[in-house]
């Protein structure tokens, strides 16, 4: 460990920083007009597992894996044990359990807001599996989002649906192990385009707090306006003890799903800066689930989520230098450009030295999309899938 005390606080922000993958960043995917294909991409849930393992052997930080129900376990709680056998092979954990309540036919007009007596109950019932999926993986966040909404003025009774709302997520939360958290994920737009029940983080806070003390809200950095300020969200939301846990992934118009920090990394530092200046000031740690929500439909599926692994390390990292103390005394003071320059200080600090050093203390490799590259692994499940994969593209038409 290296003797100076700010390399040193560095050095122990390594040891703790962990970022969840989710399955779903390995499968094909596209645009709304049809997918992409890659020769290499994963066909099956055991395959996802092993490309996230494989993400997870190079960086060291990537140890548990987000899951979406309906995609990653076919036959629902049944096959809870066959993925955490998956999970287990490939050395990393089962993570966050994502119900999946917008894909069946029967969801066209919503899930839990659904005016359908008989659909809200079967909305209900997949989330509950869910919660019962998560108690037999181990995982502690059920990562609850909903399509919910309406395309046409008039169309819904908003009040109602909120209420429908509010009663669903009670309920779901009333099933928790004392070990399990509810995170309630919002987003403005998309697939309803008029409104969307739960639309921004002061619904999502609403909502939590109604279904229960376990109950907190996730922010998926793709799911704001424009030149909206998502570290103030964070602030806020820290403040009132209702900070569950990040999607992270960047954005140049909306949900984009763009690589972490390839557009504006120094929004990526300021969201970790205010954290970190959080537990600071309160001498306490806050309990963020830290995870990325990308699927990447150009750039090779493994590659860049080592790509997005590395870049969150370094951002937090840099979040890490920032002086508290002396950044507490300028904005007291208004002394409004050394207080920026110590953010800007720390923003600009190359810290991949102490983390190359880090790594190698760690015995893990000190470039690890290299590593990744010089392993063969790519160029194994490219002639292993590349035929499974040609046919599985097109447009949706
Ligand atoms: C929706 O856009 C979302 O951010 C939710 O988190 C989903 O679970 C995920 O993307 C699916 O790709
Ligand atoms: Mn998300």
């Amino acid at each position: 460990m290296p003797k100076d005390p700010r390399a040193e606080a560095l050095w122990k922000s390594l040891d703790t920083f962990r970022i969840e993958i989710p399955s779903w960043g390995f499968a094909n995917t596209g645009t709304r007009f049809g997918k992409f294909t890659q020769p290499g991409a994963a066909t099956s849930t055991q395959e996802k597992f092993s490309d996230a393992g494989q993400v997870h052997h190079f960086t060291g930080i990537c140890p548990t894996v987000a899951v979406h129900v309906l995609w990653d376990f076919p036959e629902g709680l049944k096959s809870a044990n066959e993925v955490k056998g998956y999970a287990a092979k490939y050395g990393v954990g089962v993570g966050a359990i994502n119900p999946n309540v917008f894909e069946a036919q029967i969801y066209k007009y919503g899930s839990l807001a659904n005016p359908n007596p008989e659909v809200r109950q079967a909305a209900l019932q997949h989330i509950s599996e869910c919660v019962e999926i998560g108690k037999q993986t181990g995982s502690r966040d059920i990562s609850l989002w909903f399509t919910d909404g309406s395309s046409y003025p008039g169309t819904a009774n908003i009040r109602q649906r909120k209420k429908w709302f509010e009663e669903g997520l009670r309920k779901s939360h009333s099933q928790l192990a004392p070990s399990q958290r509810l995170l309630v994920e919002y987003k403005p737009f998309e697939p309803a385009v008029y409104h969307t029940d739960i639309a921004d983080w002061g619904m999502a806070l609403l909502l939590a707090r109604a279904a229960g003390p376990r109950a907190k809200v996730l922010v998926d950095t793709g799911h704001h306006y424009q030149a909206q300020n998502i570290e103030q969200i964070v602030t806020w939301l820290l403040s009132e003890d209702m900070l569950g846990g990040f999607h992270f992934n960047d954005r140049r118009y909306a949900d984009d799903d763009l690589t972490l920090g390839s557009i504006d990394p120094y929004q990526v530092f300021r969201i970790f800066h205010e954290i970190l200046y959080f537990e600071w000031e309160t001498g306490r740690r806050a309990d963020i689930a830290y995870m990325i929500d990308q699927s990447h439909n150009l750039k090779g599926k493994i590659e860049e989520m080592i790509q997005t692994a590395v870049t969150a390390q370094e951002l937090y990292a840099k979040a890490t230098l920032v002086d508290h103390e002396r950044l507490a005394g300028l904005q007291q003071k208004c002394e409004l450009v050394d207080a920026e320059e110590c953010l800007k200080q720390a923003f600009a600090t190359d810290v991949r030295p102490v983390i190359r050093e880090w790594k190698r203390s760690k015995g893990l490799p000190e470039d690890a999309l290299a590593a990744f590259r010089g392993s063969g692994y790519l160029q194994r499940i490219e002639s292993e899938r590349g035929e499974k994969n040609q046919s599985a593209g097109g447009s949706y038409a």
